[in-house]
C-alpha cells in the first residue's frame, strides 16, 4: 500500500479542544446573511406545482440550475470556479473520524427516502453524468486551497433514484449523511443539497479518491465550510427533522454556509 494510500492513524484524529473556539463561532454568525439567498431559492421551489410522474419541485430545480451553471442568470449563488491548472496537486488531509475500519468489500450506500430503503453502488452512480468542479475548499481552521473534484451532482442523484420527495409536492427539508461505521454524520439543508455545486465525489484529480480523502464515495459542497463535505458515505437519510450533525454538537454553526 502506497503510503499517500493508508488508513489514518488515531493520533491523526482532530482534537476537539482546538476546535471549539468561541471567537470562531461568533465570526460565523457574520455569514448568516449569506443563507438568504439559498433560503428564497427554496421558498420558490417549495411553491412550484407538481405535474406529471416527475418530482415538480425536483424538476423546477433542475431547470434552474441549468439556468445557472450555464449563467443566463447571475451566478451569485455559486461558489467562483477556477482553471485546472491551479488545482492543488498536494491536497490537504483533515480529519479521519469514521475512516478509521477498513472498507467493506461490497461497499454500497444505504439510501433511505421515506419508506423507500434501498441501496446504491458505486457503479450505479458512475453512469449518471459526471460532474468535476475546481473551486476553493475552506476549512473553518483557517485553510484553504483550490481543488478538483469529479463525481455525480447530488440532485441527478435524487432525481434518477426519485428520491427526497415527502409527498407530491414537496422535498423534504434535509438529507443526513453518515459514514459507514456512523461515527461521523453531516446534516444538510434541502437548497444546499440540491444546489448545483453540490456532488458526490469519486474523483480527486482525475483519479479515484485516497481513502484518507473518503474513498470511495464522499460529499463536495462548495457552498459550505469543509467539516460539511463528509468523507466516507456509507448512508443517505431525507427527513424533516434535523439529522445530527458532528460539529454542531460541538457548537458549531448546523448551516456552516459559505
Ligand atoms: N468522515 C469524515 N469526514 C470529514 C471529516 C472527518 O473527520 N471524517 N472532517 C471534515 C473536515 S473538518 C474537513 S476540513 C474535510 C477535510 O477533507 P480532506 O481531508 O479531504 O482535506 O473533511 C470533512 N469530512
Ligand atoms: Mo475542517
Amino acid at each position: 500500500m502506497k503510503s499517500e494510500d493508508r488508513y489514518p492513524k488515531k493520533s491523526e484524529h482532530i482534537r476537539l479542544d482546538n476546535y471549539v473556539r468561541r471567537d470562531v463561532i461568533k465570526a460565523l454568525l457574520g455569514f448568516g446573511a449569506a443563507s438568504l439567498l439559498p433560503l428564497g431559492l427554496w421558498q420558490w421551489v417549495k411553491s412550484s406545482s407538481y405535474t406529471n410522474n416527475v418530482l415538480a419541485p425536483l424538476r423546477k430545480t433542475l431547470e434552474f440550475n441549468e439556468k445557472l451553471t450555464s449563467k443566463l442568470l447571475s451566478d451569485s449563488h455559486l461558489a467562483p470556479t477556477f482553471p485546472k491548472s491551479q488545482a492543488e496537486r498536494k491536497v490537504r488531509f483533515n480529519g479521519a473520524v469514521g475512516l478509521t475500519e477498513p472498507l467493506e468489500k461490497d461497499y454500497k450506500i444505504k439510501v433511505e427516502s421515506g419508506e423507500n430503503k434501498f441501496e446504491i453502488t458505486l457503479d450505479d452512480l458512475k453512469k449518471l453524468p459526471k460532474q468535476e468542479i475546481i473551486f476553493e475548499f475552506k476549512c473553518i481552521e483557517g485553510w484553504s486551497q483550490i481543488q478538483h473534484w469529479g463525481g455525480v451532482r447530488f440532485v441527478d442523484v435524487m432525481n434518477h433514484y426519485k428520491i427526497g420527495q415527502k409527498d407530491a409536492e414537496n422535498l423534504f427539508e434535509y438529507v443526513g449523511m453518515e459514514t459507514p461505521d456512523d461515527k461521523y454524520y453531516v446534516g444538510i439543508d434541502m437548497p444546499s443539497a440540491v444546489h448545483p455545486q453540490t456532488i458526490l465525489a469519486y474523483e480527486m484529480n482525475g483519479k479515484p479518491l485516497l481513502k484518507k480523502h473518503g474513498s470511495p464515495l464522499r460529499l463536495i459542497i462548495p457552498v459550505k465550510y469543509g467539516y460539511k463535505s463528509l468523507k466516507r458515505i456509507g448512508v443517505i437519510k431525507f427527513s424533516d427533522t434535523r439529522p445530527k450533525d458532528y460539529w454542531a454538537l460541538f457548537g458549531y454553526d448546523y448551516f456552516a454556509g459559505l
